[in-house]
């Protein structure tokens, strides 16, 4: 069986669904898609997959979406959207995330566990 090496990987932070629009893929703009994902965090990647069921898989062909942290930027910005809560995630390649959710204590929970993922993997 392949796995990647997702599925043996930590998990710092899970079970929730975040609203997601990636609106650069490297360097590349992106039309602005808000999509409901469900979002796990591992000590260095950011997994997004629409269905829980695939939460930690990182198959050929699964559609999850693997951001690598290290190197990665993690800012508050309201200037990229009308909504509230949001922060963006610019990975070493230049890909850019939109995070958002209404409830600010979850947006801060997950954007104060994955800027200690990215500095950690940063460091290492
Ligand atoms: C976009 C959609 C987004 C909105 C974005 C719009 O329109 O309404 O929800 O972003 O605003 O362009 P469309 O569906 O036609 O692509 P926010 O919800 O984040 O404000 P933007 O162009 O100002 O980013």
């Amino acid at each position: 069986a392949v796995a990647g090496a997702a599925l043996f990987e930590p998990v710092e932070l899970k079970g929730e669904h975040l609203n997601v629009a990636k609106i650069s893929d490297s360097g590349k703009k992106q039309r602005k898609n808000w999509t409901s994902m469900w979002t796990v965090l591992t000590l260095d990647q950011l997994l997004f997959n629409k269905d829980r069921q695939q939460e930690s898989a990182q198959k050929p062909g699964s559609k999850t979406d693997v951001v690598q942290l290290c190197g990665a930027v993690v800012e508050w910005t309201t200037e990229k959207s009308s909504r509230k809560n949001v922060f963006q995630i610019t990975t070493n390649t230049g890909s850019e995330y939109l995070l958002q959710v209404e409830s600010n204590s979850t947006a801060s929970k997950w954007y104060d566990a994955i800027r200690k993922a990215v500095n950690s993997s940063t460091k290492a």
